[in-house]
């Protein structure tokens, strides 16, 4: 039992990071963080992100042996990891090691768990690694206070996944936008020093109203889209140039949509010469000549473009609400922008590929990067475990050539 009063709480953002990869800005803590604080000003919040660390475990059990922490909060974010071979092979994350420290070194403490690797599928995360007390999906602000309050005894605050002996019950779902308001009062935080990264993720808005067939999106953060006020945002990039950094990225998935929401706040931006540099996810269709104005006057330095294949019957069989058309008439408009670097991204393997279809994204790959002199990288469709995103191509061919694209293409 946690003695009700002031807690210790440490939010760990687990291991995910392989040599080559860049080491990403663990935003969804530093918000609930903030939420936290907002609802605790008492209890003692540190944060460990044990992907700067060189000697990851180690620091872990020193920090835990350090303090008396009563509730630890992990992100678990990517299911792979690249290995030593980093360019040629994925391996599973070693995510049971982190939460099997925490209960040797700190066997009261309530560990639990959320993160984009866990909301897609919760409940095969919970059986496989036995120490996690509580697992919490979607808007986890309101829920995560409700738990700490009730002292984990109230096992119907909702959203909330938990283990009755074997079994793991979920609490039921329910929707609440006190998360997106509660994104305010920027602070720092004991653990993490916002220096320590390339960039800062900052997130607009939740949720995405495209239904891709192939995305784990709805699971993550629903098709509803909940956006935060534009001021916030801008009071949130104001709070990271104080302390001298500059580069952002926009985590939103679709980044230019709502396309008017998008423009007032790149308008923001320009309006208060705020000086910063960013990328972001933008989709196709949604690039037009106004945008692209403002997205160069604000600094914007990439775009991640999901253009997934050079052939209109995947496209449409995976619901992208892209046609090869949209994609190049894209390229056609940015390339009237060359300060800023266009990446596109195809998916191989997907259930109806096949040579054709191979064959005529290659194609637009290639005029991609002539052409417009744009970045091309190429992956291969991993299912997961839900049915509904399990578009994998089944004939063997196609997903060995896949494969090798897929390869050759890091490897250059
Ligand atoms: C933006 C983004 C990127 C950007 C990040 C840029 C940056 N500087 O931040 C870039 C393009 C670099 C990127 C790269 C990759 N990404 Co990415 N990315 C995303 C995206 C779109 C948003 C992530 C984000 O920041 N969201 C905003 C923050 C605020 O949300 P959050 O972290 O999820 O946190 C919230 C909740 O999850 C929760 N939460 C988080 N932690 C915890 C902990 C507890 C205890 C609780 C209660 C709650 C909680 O509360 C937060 C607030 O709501 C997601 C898709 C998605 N919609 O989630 C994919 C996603 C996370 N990426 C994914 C992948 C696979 C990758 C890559 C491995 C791709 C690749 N093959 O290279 C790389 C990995 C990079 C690396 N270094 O390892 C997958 C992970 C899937 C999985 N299960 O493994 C996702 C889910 C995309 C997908 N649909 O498959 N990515
Ligand atoms: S637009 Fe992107 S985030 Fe939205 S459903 Fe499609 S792939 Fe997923």
């Amino acid at each position: 039992m946690i003695p009700v009063g002031q807690y210790k709480i440490l939010l760990i953002n687990s291991l995910y990071k392989s040599k080559n990869k860049e080491t990403i800005y663990p935003v969804g803590l530093y918000y609930l963080s903030l939420f936290l604080k907002k609802h605790f000003p008492d209890h003692y919040l540190q944060i460990f992100d044990m992907n700067l660390s060189k000697n990851p475990y180690q620091d872990l059990e020193r920090i835990l042996s350090k303090y008396n922490f009563q509730i630890t909060a992990i992100s678990y974010r990517n299911l792979i990891r690249h290995s030593f071979l980093s360019k040629l092979a994925t391996k599973t994350i070693d995510f049971e090691k982190v939460t099997r420290i925490c209960k040797q070194i700190r066997p009261d403490m309530k560990i639990i768990i959320g993160g984009p690797a866990f909301a897609i599928d919760p409940e095969k995360v919970l059986k496989r690694f036995g120490n996690i007390d509580y697992g919490l999906v979607d808007n986890v602000g309101g829920m995560f206070a409700e738990l700490i309050e009730s002292n984990f005894n109230d096992h119907s605050v909702k959203n909330v996944y938990y283990r009755n002996k074997d079994q793991i019950i979920f609490s039921g779902y329910r929707s609440d936008d006190s998360f997106e308001n509660a994104i305010t009062g920027f602070t720092v935080f004991p653990g993490l020093n916002a220096g320590d990264y390339d960039e800062i993720g900052i997130q607009t808005k939740k949720g995405c109203i495209f239904q891709c067939k192939h995305c784990p999106q709805k699971y993550l953060e629903g098709n509803k889209i909940r956006l935060r006020s534009v001021k916030t945002v801008i009071d949130e990039i104001s709070f990271y140039l104080e302390m001298g950094v500059r580069n952002f990225y926009f985590t939103d998935s679709v980044f230019n949509y709502p396309n008017h929401y998008c423009m007032d706040l790149l308008q923001e931006i320009i309006n208060k010469s705020l000086n910063i540099s960013w990328s972001a996810f933008l989709k196709a269709s949604y690039i037009d000549d106004d945008l692209a104005v403002l997205l160069l006057k604000s600094g914007c330095r990439k775009i991640d473009i999901s253009a997934e294949s050079g052939d209109d019957n995947i496209l449409r069989y995976l619901n992208t609400n892209e046609t090869v058309d949209s994609i190049i008439n894209a390229a056609e408009i940015l390339k009237n922008y060359p300060a800023i670097r266009i990446c596109y991204y195809f998916l191989l393997g997907t259930e109806k590929e096949n040579f054709s279809s191979l064959i005529k994204t290659m194609k637009l790959a290639l005029r991609l990067r002539m052409k417009y002199k744009s970045e091309i990288y190429f992956s291969t469709f991993n299912p997961i475990n839900k049915t509904e995103v399990n578009v994998k191509c089944h004939n063997f061919i196609i997903n060995t050539l896949s494969a090798c694209i897929s390869v050759f293409n890091q490897l250059i």
